[in-house]
């Protein structure tokens, strides 16, 4: 007989939609999204629903010894005080010899939970480990948006439903938050146009009444021409401008240099077309932008996040219940100390950029080199630029790893040590969400397999085996929740009407109509960023990639690798039928650009760079425009004849102002290799 209980998904999604667990004789039967959820509303996507074969698929149960050369994948099994007192005996000895900054934990959104995912902070503190400059994702996107609105707060997604204009920009919506897609759905239904601004007609594109494909970083072009209209045609909200924002004489002079026809030749559309779409914009009532992570991730990033989040300042959109959202974060009065006892540092230590974990591995920027690595609910073999590199450091003989992982994963092979995890339907969290506004609760739904244990209580036992024994290292994760509720004045769970609670901003609030989160109370057209190579006023940076072709490389396309439908990151990427559905990795590439490489359908392909060289098959579509080619997802190693993971192709960087990967900001040379795989 099947037995219903009440969950949140875990995974590294703007939705962490409510879930409904449906488990018969202790195996969860299906995953669906919970009707009663205000944002969640009973959708749910495509990998919950095959979330059971990787919950019952191939975990990892037993700590695993390293039995055989790094990166071959040969363990042998071991108890849990074993593989403990290893670990401990060999990260006090890498202090003793190299001090606690030689130790670097390294972890990411592999689960979302408030008390899960970041457990290994309060050993980190405690014990002077190296700190991680955790930018892999959202730090670009929130440095262009923290420019202008301030915070990380906005309308409600449930708005979009009373919008007559919904515009997703640089989001796959479709693919990577389709409850978001359930609500444009009913707000079509009541008569709102949905217009898509991306590069390649995507799931979301498909969908859509109009796309316009702009050339990659070239947003900030875009939105700055549609200001150049929107001021010159009569649209702009003078009273708003001068009461709310920075708007000043300055910026009108600015922006009357950047008309359409300036755009045009940057963004590869047609003047007309920005016009049209800039007067679409002007003539809304409440238009809603929602600004994706898509579009951050290339070296001009910020700069064109900030641009696109003028747009609603300009019109004054925001006082009609229109406006932009990029993340909800900021909403929540949550504060996690008691799980990252950040008060225990005594002295700040060095912090270590985790998207170039490839240099730091092989030759460390600063400071001594790393010689123990810990690392949880992260792939950084395949999700981490650089992968050759990534690969290259943790084969280093002489470097000690430690993974907690749920399964055998691109990282977890090179372990010395190699843990095994719960899942999120194994474990007791609080669950914020970067793109809704309720906080969630969980309790384990299922037993955990074998001897898998959840990251609370495997940061308590290591730290108790290195010696230190103060009280949060003997909390277990439902006292934790306890605590972090108690430390943010929060109610106890006991005390909550239901499972989750919902930190909507009130209406005032969410459309910031007494004022932006600034010091002055503005919207800042004018960034004033801290990295003084930008631009002073929105506008478009050419910074990119192809904006330093070197010589030969005028036959580079431009190269993106955005995520695909059917995986989370690399999560879900190694389970059979995920990876049947799949196939082998797709090259998008247009005809054109196809015909003159003489590459066919279904060809084998070799995309390099400077990077990498790898073998993809060719997918001939005009989804892509000429001169742009991708691949969706970031495939793991196993899914290349080379044994290398995509990202083998992604070059490290630090983007500007504050750091983070350029993931679709990439040029690479193609050739066909045989018509057929
Ligand atoms: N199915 C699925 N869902 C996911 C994920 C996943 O891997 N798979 N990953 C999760 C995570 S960690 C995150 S951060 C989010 C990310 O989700 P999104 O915010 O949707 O970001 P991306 O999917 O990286 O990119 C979205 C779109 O941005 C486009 N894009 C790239 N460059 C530009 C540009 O310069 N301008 C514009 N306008 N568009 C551009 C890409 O073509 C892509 O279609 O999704 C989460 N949800
Ligand atoms: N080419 C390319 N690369 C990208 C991106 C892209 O768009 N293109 N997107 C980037 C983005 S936005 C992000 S956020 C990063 C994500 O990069 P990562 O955070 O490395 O994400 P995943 O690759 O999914 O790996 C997460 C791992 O955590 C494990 N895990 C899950 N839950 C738990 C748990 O409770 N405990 C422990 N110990 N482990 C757990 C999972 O099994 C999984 O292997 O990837 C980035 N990489
Ligand atoms: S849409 Fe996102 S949050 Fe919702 S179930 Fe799917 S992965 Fe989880
Ligand atoms: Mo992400």
């Amino acid at each position: 007989m099947s037995q219903t209980f009440k969950t949140t998904c875990a995974l590294d999604c703007p939705g962490a939609c409510a879930l409904v667990a449906h488990v018969a004789d202790g195996r969860l039967v299906r995953l669906a999204g919970d009707r009663d959820h205000p944002f969640t509303q009973g959708v749910n996507c495509g990998k919950i629903a095959r979330y059971a074969a990787l919950q019952h698929g191939p975990r990892l149960t037993t700590p695993l010894l390293r039995d055989g050369p790094k990166g071959e994948g040969r363990f042998r099994p071991a108890s849990w005080p074993e593989a403990l007192t290893l670990v401990a005996q060999r990260l006090l000895a890498i202090r003793e010899e190299q001090g606690g900054e030689a130790i670097l934990p390294y972890y990411y959104g592999g689960t979302m939970g408030l008390v899960q995912r970041a457990a290994i902070e309060r050993l980190t503190h405690r014990a002077g480990f190296s700190r991680l400059d955790r930018n892999i994702c959202y730090s670009i996107g929130f440095a262009g948006w923290r420019a202008g609105v301030g915070k990380a707060v906005g309308p409600s997604p449930l708005e979009v439903v009373g919008s007559d204009l919904i515009i997703l920009w640089g989001i796959n919506a479709a693919a990577t938050h389709i409850t978001l897609m359930h609500h444009i759905k009913e707000a079509r239904r009541q008569g709102a146009r949905l217009v898509v601004v991306d590069p390649y007609r995507n799931q979301t594109a498909r969908l859509a009444d109009q796309h316009l494909a702009p050339r990659p970083g070239t947003d900030g072009a875009l939105a700055t021409a549609m200001m150049h209209v929107l001021l010159a045609e009569g649209y702009g909200d003078r009273d708003y401008l001068a009461q709310w924002t920075d708007f000043d004489p300055d910026m009108e002079a600015h922006l009357r240099q950047r008309p359409p026809e300036w755009a045009a030749p940057l963004t590869g559309l047609e003047a007309g077309v920005i016009r049209e779409f800039a007067r679409q914009f002007g003539r809304a009532h409440q238009p809603f932008v929602r600004i994706g992570l898509g579009m951050s991730r290339q070296r001009n990033g910020a700069v064109n996040v900030h641009a696109v989040s003028c747009l609603p300042a300009v019109t004054g959109a925001w006082q009609r219940g229109g406006g932009a959202l990029f993340a909800t974060g900021d909403a929540f009065p949550v504060r996690d100390n008691p799980v990252k006892q950040p008060q225990w540092m005594t002295r700040p230590t060095r912090v270590v950029d985790m998207s170039l974990l490839g240099e730091w591995l092989t030759a460390p920027p600063q400071g001594p080199p790393l010689q123990g690595l810990l690392v949880f609910n992260a792939n950084p073999a395949a999700s981490c630029p650089d992968s050759t590199r990534v690969l290259q450091g943790l084969r280093r003989e002489d470097l000690f790893t430690v993974v907690h992982e749920q399964v055998m994963s691109d990282t977890a092979r090179h372990a010395d040590v190699l843990l095994p995890a719960t899942t999120f339907l194994e474990s007791t969290d609080l669950y914020k969400s970067y793109g809704q506004y309720t906080l969630q609760a969980t309790h384990p739904v299922l037993a955990a397999p074998g001897e898998a244990r959840c990251n609370n209580d495997v940061v308590n036992d290591l730290a108790r085996a290195m010696g230190y024994d103060d009280p949060p290292f003997h909390w277990d994760s439902p006292r934790m929740v306890q605590e972090v509720l108690a430390f943010s004045g929060l109610p106890p769970l006991g005390a909550w009407p239901n499972r989750w609670l919902d930190f909507t901003p009130d209406q005032a609030q969410r459309h910031f109509l007494h004022g932006f989160p600034q010091t002055d109370g503005r919207f800042h057209f004018k960034p004033c960023w801290t990295d003084p190579a930008m631009p002073r006023y929105p506008d478009h940076w050419p910074v990119n990639s192809r904006d330093e072709v070197a010589p030969g490389g005028e036959s580079a396309l431009d190269f993106m690798t955005p995520p695909a439908a059917e995986v989370l990151n690399t999560t879900l990427s190694g389970v059979a039928s995920v990876r049947a559905k799949r196939g082998k990795p797709r090259l998008w590439i247009h005809p054109q650009d196809a015909a003159v490489r003489g590459i066919r359908e279904d060809a084998a392909v070799r995309v390099w760079n400077s990077s990498a060289s790898l073998t993809l098959v060719a997918r001939v579509t005009e989804a892509v425009r000429p001169g742009l080619c991708l691949c969706e997802s970031n495939h793991p190693a196993a899914d290349f004849p080379e044994g290398l993971p995509l990202n083998a192709l992604t070059p490290a960087c630090r983007v500007a102002p504050d750091g983070g990967p350029a993931f679709h900001d990439n040029r690479v040379f193609v050739e066909v290799v045989s018509t057929v795989f």
